[in-house]
């Protein structure tokens, strides 16, 4: 395991240790909320009673693979808690979907009583800058890359690793990411994204954090 994971993986467990009998918990997406899956499944194989609330087909996949009992959000009455990865993190303020799993992220840590974010100490910042992930309808692709633009942010459509075509995200949707430099003002930002037609969601999480989990070489730090 690389160093850098090493670290993932004390976020993960030490979010994984405020789960409860009985609560429900949304499972987040990318490789630091898969070390909390896993840290998940080894407390289920050893009593806990929890059902988890998937956010993308790879946290599914996972929690099956760890024995995490799956629910949904429709059928449940409470989130007690989410634990989900973040690209960048200024206190309570988070940009969210490299992963292309941010639309379902939003609602579902959005949903939760407490929303841990978990995190290596590189995703940690004084200024979000990084680029925000913007979930488009394929159609609206060109009117919303000119919005965009307008908004003083460059757009670039998230490519697939492979190079053999776009990224498509588990809606059936296409990423644009959208350069914007500093976002000085999150909420501010947010909120223009919000109301540009064809967007589904965007990755601006402005103050949703409740706590944020960094593993060190130390330990961990609960910072926010
Ligand atoms: C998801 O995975 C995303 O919203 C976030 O972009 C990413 C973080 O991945 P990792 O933990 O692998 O850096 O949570």
């Amino acid at each position: 395991m690389s160093d850098t994971q090493a670290l993932k993986r004390r976020a993960g467990e030490s979010a994984a240790n405020l789960v409860e009998d009985g609560m429900v918990v949304g499972l987040g997406t990318g490789s630091t909320a898969a070390e909390a899956i896993r840290a998940l499944g080894d407390r289920v194989d050893a009593g806990l009673d929890i059902a988890g609330v998937p956010t993308s087909y790879q946290s599914r996949e996972l929690a099956r693979e760890a024995g995490v009992p799956l629910t949904t959000l429709a059928d449940v009455d409470t989130l007690g808690i989410a634990i989900d990865g973040a690209d960048q993190i200024v206190g309570a303020d988070l940009v969210k979907g490299g992963g292309a799993a941010h639309a379902r992220e939003k609602y579902v840590d959005a949903a939760a009583e407490r929303f841990v974010v978990v995190a290596d100490p590189s995703k940690t910042a004084s200024v979000l800058d990084h680029p925000v992930p913007v979930e488009v309808l394929p159609d609206a692709k060109p009117v919303v890359a000119d919005t965009v633009r307008n908004l003083g942010a460059e757009p670039s459509l998230r490519e697939a690793e492979r190079k053999d075509g776009p990224v498509v995200t588990d809606n059936g949707n296409l990423v644009l990411d959208c350069d914007f430099g500093e976002l000085p003002n999150p909420g501010a930002t947010a909120l223009d994204l919000d109301a540009v037609p064809g967007i589904v969601e965007h990755g601006v999480f402005p103050s949703m954090a409740d706590e944020v989990h960094v593993g060190t070489e130390d330990g961990v730090t609960v910072e926010y």
